[in-house]
């Protein structure tokens, strides 16, 4: 029986990543933590809920004792661009935090899951078909904490024999809770705005490509990569996965089939275009597929009918 406990659940992946934890493994074997109690409402509150800050260590232990944890999967970050204007935060969270994590995780024999990023990689990394072994030498906070965190997985693995693993997200496409301070949060807000407005002002300009991902998807790879077969693993931690990539024209195009007069205009931010300019246009993800399965379901056009058929829903 697994007793999995979530760091950072109210957050974009954790809101709905927690419901479907707790739909496979039992309501009350999943705990749902983030830093207030108020953050968690709604279903998620349904199950059991705790505050946890990711630096408090020793709140941790009490909880993975409390509930015989032997599961944690680590979702607190900084997103990109607003790590850019917090950076000493963003390491706290998303590095020291990690440390403690994995620290826990040795002293209580507990397995971790952590997100990487396309973050990860930089400038110098190839752009077109990302291997999954390659250069990563990235010049945003964000990346530095995530390729980190990632050889930090790799270490305790190695070292204790944690079983620590991961995957590198692209941007996550999502309708039940927003992202906040990413640089792929546009194609997001896009389908929002479309709906809303039928218009939507682009932080990012038209040929910038980057990997995209539906959320069911993103789901899907986070428990997934969990429950493979440890003796088909060469890699553990930061796996590359992908669903799409287009750039804002592309994307433009696929909400036009649905909303006809839709308008995209552009207002480039400089912080987001030179961190999209420095990752990946589009990964190569062969390794998750051979070694754990991964194969996406949702492509752009499945996945613009779902984003605008749930947003309208939502009478906004
Ligand atoms: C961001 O834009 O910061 C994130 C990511 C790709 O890791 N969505």
């Amino acid at each position: 029986m697994k007793n999995i406990l979530v760091i950072g659940c109210a957050g974009q992946i954790g809101s709905e990543l927690t419901l479907e934890l707790r739909r496979r493994y039992g309501v009350d074997n999943v705990i749902g933590t983030d830093v207030s109690l108020d953050k968690i409402t709604g279903k998620l509150a349904e199950g059991p809920s705790e505050v946890l800050d990711i630096s408090n260590t020793p709140r941790l232990v009490e909880l993975v004792k409390k509930y015989k944890v032997d599961t944690i999967y680590n979702l607190a970050a900084l997103l990109s661009a607003v790590a850019e204007a917090k950076p000493q935060l963003a390491w706290e969270v998303g590095l020291i935090g990690h440390y403690n994590t994995l620290e826990v995780a040795r002293e209580h024999n507990c397995a971790v899951f952590f997100p990487s990023s396309i973050g990860s990689f930089g400038p110098s990394t190839p752009h077109q078909n990302t291997p999954q072994d390659t250069i990563q030498r990235p010049t945003t906070m964000y990346g530095v904490t995530k390729v980190s965190a990632e050889l930090l997985g790799d270490y305790y693995h190695k070292k204790y024999g944690v079983d620590s693993r991961g995957v590198r997200f692209p941007g996550i496409i999502s309708n039940v809770t927003m992202p906040g301070g990413g640089t792929t949060d546009y194609a997001v807000e896009i389908y929002y705005e479309a709906v809303k407005h039928g218009k939507y002002t682009c932080p990012l300009k038209a040929g910038t490509f980057l990997d995209m991902m539906y959320m069911p998807d993103a789901i899907k790879a986070c428990i997934d990569v969990m429950e493979a077969d440890p003796s088909k693993l060469i890699h553990h931690n930061g796996f590359n996965v992908t669903a799409m990539s287009f750039d804002p024209e592309i994307l433009k195009n696929a909400i036009r089939k649905h909303i006809p007069n839709f308008e995209l205009f552009y207002d480039v931010e400089p912080i987001k275009q030179s961190i999209a300019d420095s990752w990946p246009d589009n990964m190569d993800d062969s390794c998750a597929r051979q070694e754990w399965g991964w194969s996406p379901t949702w492509n752009l056009e499945t996945m613009t009918e779902d984003m605008i058929k749930v947003i309208r829903a939502k009478n906004l």
